[in-house]
């Protein structure tokens, strides 16, 4: 295995099995990734603010799309860049990546990939590369973060498939596509199975996840985010996906995932994590704690709410954090990991986590 100190997406394996069945990155926002060519004579910094306003807005969610979604505004700023020199080049693609870092403070994939392409642009430049070689070193590592991000939602397909049974009942929260991956798989090899999905208010994600499912032919019923501990003794197992884990394998997904884990607990039913490499959060091994962003509040109430109700103060966290210990397995590309030993993955993975900056 490489040790590279490019954060986490160094040592996938270069050509996991594609996608059983042609769908490899479901969701509402897809076609998002694949920057219309139009966008490639736009000026640099233009493309950059708007992958940032889109990831900023949701309209790109999802921590492996913004991930992918980073890189490609990458790649479109370095082909478009009219920069003379190569430090100029880095210079300009440093300044938009810590740009586009800030879009969103949880998702520990958007600085990974991030980091991944300006850390390669580094070395570019530290081996004395003409600003044509470095474009072109640039739009390549790009392709590769995305190729790569790509496989492992695949990859994960297939390996967290092999954890669902015929008769199962899987409860899902969200919309992870790395999720959705592994309930495709698992229905194109023909195994019987229901999905139950809650909703995940209050930007209504589990609908996105629902509406996949059922168009795609599987068993699938929706249920208030409240109704949770109601059913779960129906369920067979939890699966969610992951913005960030943390190096004591603490996962950080979206709101209310910690308390469907204190519930599936409770109940002794299975809980599992699907979540790509570039979700380690290489900066927790130095201490770093994961900022849980907070987002407005009229995605809870309306303005008009708020008017008439101007003393109630409305929170709300778009991320919790559940501990190692609800958590029966992470599903990675790399494999299955218990919670507790995911740090191993992660100092194997990422080296050297003092250089990867701020975030
Ligand atoms: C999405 C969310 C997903 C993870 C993993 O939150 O919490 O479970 O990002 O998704 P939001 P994926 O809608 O606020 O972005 O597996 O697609 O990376």
């Amino acid at each position: 295995m490489l040790r590279l100190a490019e954060p986490g997406v160094s040592s996938l394996p270069a050509r996991p099995p594609p996608s059983v069945h042609g769908d490899p990155l479901p969701g509402a926002n897809r076609e998002r990734f694949s920057i219309p060519s139009a966008k490639l004579i736009q000026l640099p910094d233009s493309v950059v603010e708007d992958t940032f306003a889109a990831i900023k807005s949701m309209e790109i969610r999802g921590a492996g799309r913004i991930a992918r979604a980073a890189a490609e505004a990458l790649k479109a700023s370095a082909l478009a860049s009219e920069a003379r020199t190569p430090l100029q080049l880095v210079a300009e693609l440093t300044n938009q990546g810590d740009r586009l870092r800030e879009a969103r403070p949880t998702a520990v994939s958007l600085p990974n990939s991030v980091n991944f392409v300006l850390m390669g642009a580094n070395r570019g430049l530290a081996g004395r590369l003409k600003t044509e070689a470095l474009r072109r070193l640039v739009v390549s590592l790009c392709d590769d973060f995305i190729e790569r991000s790509t496989n492992a939602v695949n990859m994960i397909g297939e390996i967290g498939a092999k954890r669902i049974v015929n008769g199962d009942l899987v409860l899902t929260h969200c919309n992870s596509e790395a999720v959705t991956q592994i309930l495709l798989t698992a229905k194109a090899q023909k195994k019987e199975f229901e999905v139950m999905v809650t909703e995940t208010r209050p930007r209504y994600q589990g609908r996105i996840t629902a509406a996949i499912l059922a168009k795609k032919g599987l068993e699938v019923s929706l249920i208030p985010d409240s109704a949770s501990r109601l059913y779960m003794h129906e369920v067979d197992k939890v699966i969610v996906g992951a913005d960030a884990i943390a190096s004591n394998g603490a996962v950080i997904n979206k709101i209310g995932t910690s308390t469907l884990a204190v519930v599936a607990h409770e109940t002794r039913t299975r809980f599992y994590v699907a979540a790509e490499t570039y979700k380690l959060s290489p900066k927790t091994l130095l201490g770093d704690l994961v900022e849980i962003e907070q987002r407005s509040p009229l995605e809870v109430v309306s303005e008009k709410w708020m008017r008439e109700n101007p003393g109630v103060k409305v929170k709300n966290p778009s991320f919790d954090v559940t501990p190692a210990e609800y958590i029966d397995l992470i599903i990675t590309e790399q494999g299955v990991y218990p919670a507790q030993g995911i740090v191993f993955l992660m100092k194997e993975l990422y080296p050297e986590p003092e250089r990867l900056g701020s975030r």
